[in-house]
């Protein structure tokens, strides 16, 4: 897999990243394929098509409200966040309520690496090799009850740790939330690392949602409660701008933002000159999730 080494890395980043691309490389030789290994040989992971971003712009270039809105806030303040211990509420419409703990979640679940493409709604990209599991196993493990159509999820909120949440930029918590079958879908994952390694406090340590068909900030971070609900929950976005942030906000190229055009990106990393291309409908994944969406009309349902 072709690679672009980039500049000032720590030793630290350059070893995880050489050590994932090493492993990778191992198990493609082992496979034979060039794609089976770790990632269990899924279409949507397959890495020939996707180049992943370096350690460190994936880790220094980030949206993190509750850290500073600038691009680099996180990366400089997240580190004031404890991530251990860490118990994740899950409650709601489910046979087994309650607190879990990081730890014991991390137990019961299978790690898979996931490398999806993130398409922010202020039209960056990027690519991660995430490491994490399904949500749809950790919603197993709380038993989901008959009549739950929805699942909210909330960020910790720790003024004390959270420099951020003194600007009233959102009403904190930062709240998500997504329709039951999207958050069952396979492509759903609570991610707990990144190149293999755990995911760092500003990417949402120790584990944060992501679904890749949809813009960045359906991917909450840093989550201590997810709740089976029946009517549709507020999103943080939502509240903050209704015409602009909508529940669904699938990537979507044809639905621009009121403020922007939504066809292209700028892909992180690519350099000051590269030119933007083209955002693929559901963010590249229409295949595996279009049919969630039949009958929609997505332009209502932004
Ligand atoms: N709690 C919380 N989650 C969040 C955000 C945030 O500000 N707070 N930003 C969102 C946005 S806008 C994006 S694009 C992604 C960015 O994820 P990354 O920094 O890991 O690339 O996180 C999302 N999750
Ligand atoms: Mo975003």
């Amino acid at each position: 897999m072709a690679y672009r080494w980039k500049g000032d890395l720590r030793e630290s980043d350059v070893t995880a990243e050489a050590a994932w691309l090493n492993r990778r490389q191992l198990m493609a030789g082992a496979a034979g394929l060039g794609l089976a290994g770790a990632a269990g040989g899924r279409a949507w992971a397959a890495p020939e098509e996707l180049e992943p971003n370096t350690w460190e712009e994936i880790t220094t270039y980030n949206n993190f409200y509750e850290f500073g809105t600038g691009k680099d806030d996180p990366a400089d303040n997240a580190h004031m966040l404890t991530t251990s211990p860490w118990t994740v509420t899950i409650d709601g419409m489910v046979d087994r309520p309650g607190d879990y703990a990081f730890e014991d979640i991390m137990k019961k679940m299978t790690l898979e690496e996931r490398i999806y493409r993130l398409r922010c709604v202020e039209a960056w990209s990027m690519v991660v090799p995430w490491t994490g599991f399904e949500l749809a196993d950790l919603l197993d493990l709380a038993g989901v009850q008959g009549g739950a159509k929805y699942v909210a999820f909330e960020t910790a909120m720790r003024p004390d740790e959270m420099p951020g949440l003194s600007s009233p930029v959102l009403d904190w918590p930062y709240v998500e939330g997504l329709r039951l079958d999207e958050a069952v879908h396979p492509l759903t994952i609570m991610a707990t690392g990144i190149y293999g390694r755990d995911i760092p406090n500003q990417n949402g340590a120790p584990l944060r949602l992501v679904v890749p068909w949809k813009y960045g900030f359906k991917s909450i971070k840093s989550v201590v409660r997810i709740s089976l609900v029946e009517e549709q929950p507020p999103t943080s976005w939502n509240r903050y701008a209704p015409n602009e942030y909508g529940f669904y906000s699938n990537v979507n190229p044809q639905v621009d933002h009121p403020r922007w055009s939504q066809a292209t990106e700028r892909r992180i990393g690519g350099g000051l000159f590269a030119p933007r291309v083209p955002t693929p409908m559901f963010n590249g994944y229409g295949e595996e999730v279009a049919s969630l969406y039949a009958g929609m009309d997505l332009a209502e349902n932004f």
